[in-house]
């Protein structure tokens, strides 16, 4: 490893620089495994960037916040940030909002497991979202939360939904960006390693439909088809489904069958392909086998033709699922007059595949191979016309960027940005020039620059980077280890997320922001695409008690319904009486109209306490087992007499 400068190379007791130690360790386990080293020269570009990158991370500059065209971090008490961020979690299974570029947390959106705050997986509506056994019990306490991708209207976010996977037990959330919250979740059929997502941009033949109608999810682990039980050891019944969800019912609406896995996910801006990165085209169930193959490859989806497929009844079921499912297998898909799916190639275990924003390529990272490969959609198109001689001649360009290439964003002037996850740095590469060079001319050098980022890279996102209005602002970076960057906290390290000026020529980091591991993806955009509101519409509610007369108790049998509401300080009624054996269910409507007027309900011995905004509606149902006086109480400070707002549940002994 040949880095130049910089100022973070601290000798360790060993002797070794801090970045050189991480980068070899990196590099070493991954040079066993065919690691293929990188001949693009590096030190221009990355010898000017690292001590641009190391200025701005330990000088003044930094600390002051004062970076570049894209203005200060340090956002000033008071202020308001100009951007949102919408990260995805990990496996703390929920979605986070952050303002940017300060990077401060606004708000986590619990979706695919329990949240003690809000009470999401204790209230009857959030456990109705999640899922439920037959006795009411969840059905999933864990959650991986990789990818989260915005719906799209005209190429741009529209501000409408979110979507995130949930990588562990195969689940789409949906969340609904006017109040914050999650709505929906579709469990995918007979799928495991649920990875990749992405909304599509418009409808491959209705022009009307310029807005994002399906969710793509793509299935990492393959698995016997159907999995149960049989051919366990028989690789050749191994495959993947890639699944198409209605994104407004949130219906399954077919699944593709395929040979090899789907790890990442992109669309096009004319609504007509979906991809795939395949890093097992090898079909290996141990890793192995998963890097025998020199190219693996990015699996196009001719989406109008499977439809069409779908449509005639060319499908069949898996198991109990009633979700058609197409043949999407290389066998199948030779002929390209009829083909449904075609695999471009790409060098060795790629990872990350982004849609350019002037809508003609996709960028397939190498991860294995020190390159991106650039594929021309147009030419793939023309492939299925029967109009290209081979599927590879669409790919126009393949720089060597750096080693251990993951994930690219854009800048919408041309210029792409891969992480390096071996190299620990940023690749700023013209997408033009890689592609004049990729057809003969040598001389040109598409690299721009590079940065160091601290460390380990995976996830980038510009501001509005995978849309049409791609603005190269700020642009985040999800580094995977942050070593040395905070305070030591004990064995576990915060993750660090590096937010960088992209105005100039050259990347300037801004920004470090510890987090609590382990985020994944996330897309930024300007803060006037959303339109939130602070105050529920009462009338989403079917359960909300309106009026004040309505609240109290009704009986039938042992099923007790309490009607109730809150206002600060109180809660109507303050008190009722209820009988050991009975089933209690609680609705309550907080009717406090005021912005920012939470209250919270919680029960001694029962595990109950849930937040309810001003204008929502909430129900619990629990069974009453013990005799005694049970005083509920707000959990919520909400008022000078907070404390005093509470109210008695009386079980006679
Ligand atoms: S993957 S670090 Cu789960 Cu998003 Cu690429
Ligand atoms: Cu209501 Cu505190
Ligand atoms: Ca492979």
């Amino acid at each position: 490893m040949s880095h130049t400068s910089d100022t973070h190379d601290q000798p360790l007791s060993s002797g070794i620089g801090r970045r050189r130690f991480l980068n070899s360790a990196a590099v070493l386990g991954a040079a066993g495994v065919g690691l293929v080293a990188c001949k693009e020269d590096r030190t221009a570009g990355g010898g000017a960037a690292s001590a641009a990158g190391g200025k701005a991370a330990s000088g003044a500059d930094a600390a002051r916040g004062n970076v570049g065209g894209a203005g200060s971090v340090d956002i000033k008490p008071g202020q308001l940030d100009t951007h949102y961020g919408i990260w995805s979690s990990g496996h703390t299974g929920d979605v986070r909002v952050l303002g940017i570029p300060s990077g401060r947390e606004l708000l986590r959106i619990p979706c695919f497991v329990p949240d003690a705050l809000i009470g999401w997986g204790i209230t009857n509506e959030s456990k109705a979202v999640m899922g439920t056994n037959p006795d009411g019990s969840l059905k999933y306490h864990v959650g991986d939360t990789h990818h989260v991708h915005g719906s799209y209207k005209d190429g741009v976010y529209d501000g409408k939904y979110v979507w995130i996977n949930d990588k562990i037990n195969a689940r789409l959330a949906r969340i609904r960006l006017d109040y914050m919250v999650c709505d929906k979740i579709t469990k995918l059929p007979n799928v495991q390693g649920f990875h990749g997502i992405f909304p599509d941009k418009r409808d491959p033949v209705d022009p009307k439909i310029n807005y994002t109608t399906r969710v793509f999810c793509g299935q990492e682990f393959h698995v016997p088809l159907p999995n149960n039980g049989k051919n366990t050891n028989d690789p050749k019944q191994y495959h993947c489904l890639f699944t198409c969800v209605d994104s407004n019912s949130m219906k399954v609406k077919w699944q593709a069958r395929i040979d090899g896995n789907c790890d990442l996910v992109a669309t096009s801006y004319d609504g007509k392909l979906a991809a795939t990165n395949q890093y097992n085209t090898e079909n290996g169930v141990h890793y192995q086998e998963m890097m025998a193959a020199e190219r693996d490859a990015c699996l196009f989806f001719h989406i109008e033709r499977i439809e069409a497929a779908v449509k005639a009844g060319k499908t069949t079921t898996l198991g109990d699922s009633k979700v058609p499912v197409v043949d999407c297998t290389v066998d199948a898909n030779k002929d390209p007059k009829t083909a449904l799916c075609v695999r471009v190639s790409v060098p060795k275990n790629p990872h990350g595949v982004n849609a350019s924003p002037d809508g003609k390529y996709f960028i397939c990272s190498g991860k294995l191979s020190p390159t991106c490969t650039v594929i021309e959609l147009q030419k793939v198109l023309d492939w299925f016309d029967g109009k290209l001689a081979s599927p590879d001649k669409a790919i126009v360009a393949e720089p060597e960027v750096g080693l251990g290439p993951l994930h690219t964003t854009f800048d919408g002037r041309g210029n792409a940005y891969t992480t390096l996850f071996l190299d620990s740095q940023i690749c700023k590469w013209n997408i033009d020039k890689a592609i004049k060079k990729y057809a003969g001319d040598k001389t040109i050098n598409p690299i721009v620059d590079k940065i160091d980022v601290m460390y380990q890279p995976g996830h980038i996102s510009a501001t509005h980077g995978e849309t049409r209005a791609a603005d190269g602002v700020w642009m985040a970076v999800g580094n995977k280890f942050s070593k040395d960057r905070f305070l030591p906290v004990g064995p576990m390290h915060p993750e660090n997320d590096q937010l960088l000026d992209i105005t100039g020529d050259k990347m300037i980091l801004a920004h470090d922001n510890a987090v609590r591991p382990e985020p994944h993806d996330f897309i930024l955009f300007k803060r006037d695409v959303l339109h939130t509101k602070q105050v529920y519409d009462i009338n989403e509610f079917p359960l909300a008690t309106k009026d004040p007369k309505d609240t109290g108790l009704k009986r039938e049998g042992h099923k007790v319904t309490v009607r109730m509401t809150s206002q600060a300080p109180t809660y109507n009624p303050a008190e009722f009486n209820v009988k050991v054996g009975d089933e209690l269910t609680i609705i309550l409507t907080n009717i406090d109209k005021v912005e920012d007027l939470t209250h919270g309900f919680a029960i001694p011995e029962y595990n109950i306490q849930f937040l309810v905004n001003p204008g929502e509606t909430k129900s619990v149902t629990f069974k009453i087992d013990k005799p005694g006086v049970f005083w509920y109480y707000c959990t919520n400070f909400c008022h000078a007499l907070h404390l005093e707002m509470r109210g008695r549940m009386l079980v006679e002994g």
